[in-house]
C-alpha cells in the first residue's frame, strides 16, 4: 500500500518535473535564438538579430551606472526602439505605455514619449563592439534595452524579451 503511494508521488513529480521544463524551454527559446517579439493592436511581430542588424546600425555611447562599480560610459551598437517599432508596422501614438519585458521578468514601462525622444531609448545587441552575451554566459543580452538621459540604469532592460505597446 505504502508502495503504491509512493509510486503514484513519484509519478506525479516527474510530470510536473517535465511540465515545467518544457514550460522554460518556450521562454528561453526567444532569448537563445536571439529573438525579440513587438507586440500590440492585437499582433505581434517577431525579429532575429541578423534582421535586426539589417534595419540599420547605430553606434552610441551611455554612461553605465551598475549596483557594483562607479558610472562609466561604454560605446553601444543598436536600433532606436522606435525604429524596430516602426518595422514592426506598428505606432505608439495612440499608446499609453510601451512595456519592456526580460527573460528574468523585468519588467519596465515607458512613456510612449520617452521612446520618440530623439537618441535616447535603443535596443542594443552590443557593447564595445562586440555582442552582448546571454544571461547564462554572465552578460547583459543577447538584447539589452538602454535608456541614455536615465542617470541610474535601473531601468535599462537586460535580457529583453519582448516589446508590448498598449
Ligand atoms: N532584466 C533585468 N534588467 C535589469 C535588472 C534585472 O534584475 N533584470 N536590474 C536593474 C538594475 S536595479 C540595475 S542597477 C541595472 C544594472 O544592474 P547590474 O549592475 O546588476 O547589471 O540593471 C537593471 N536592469
Ligand atoms: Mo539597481
Amino acid at each position: 500500500m505504502v508502495g503504491m503511494v509512493m509510486i503514484v508521488l513519484i509519478v506525479i513529480i516527474a510530470i510536473f518535473a517535465f511540465m515545467n521544463r518544457e514550460m522554460a524551454k518556450d521562454t528561453q527559446g526567444v532569448h537563445e535564438n536571439a529573438e525579440i517579439i513587438i507586440k500590440g493592436d492585437g499582433s505581434e511581430v517577431k525579429f532575429t538579430l541578423d534582421e535586426i542588424t539589417q534595419l540599420g546600425q547605430e553606434e552610441f555611447t551611455a554612461t553605465l551606472d551598475s549596483s557594483n562599480s562607479d558610472p562609466e560610459e561604454y560605446s553601444y551598437t543598436g536600433i532606436p526602439l522606435m525604429n524596430l517599432i516602426e518595422e514592426a508596422g506598428m505606432t505608439v501614438e495612440d499608446k499609453q505605455q510601451v512595456i519592456i519585458r526580460a527573460v528574468d521578468g523585468y519588467t519596465v514601462a515607458l512613456k510612449p514619449n520617452e521612446v520618440k525622444d530623439k537618441d535616447n531609448v535603443y535596443l542594443a545587441y552590443k557593447k564595445e563592439g562586440k555582442f552582448l552575451k546571454d544571461k547564462e554566459k554572465g552578460g547583459s543580452g543577447p538584447y539589452q534595452v538602454i535608456i541614455r538621459k536615465d542617470q541610474f540604469s535601473q531601468r535599462w532592460c537586460k535580457f529583453t524579451a519582448e516589446i508590448e505597446l498598449k
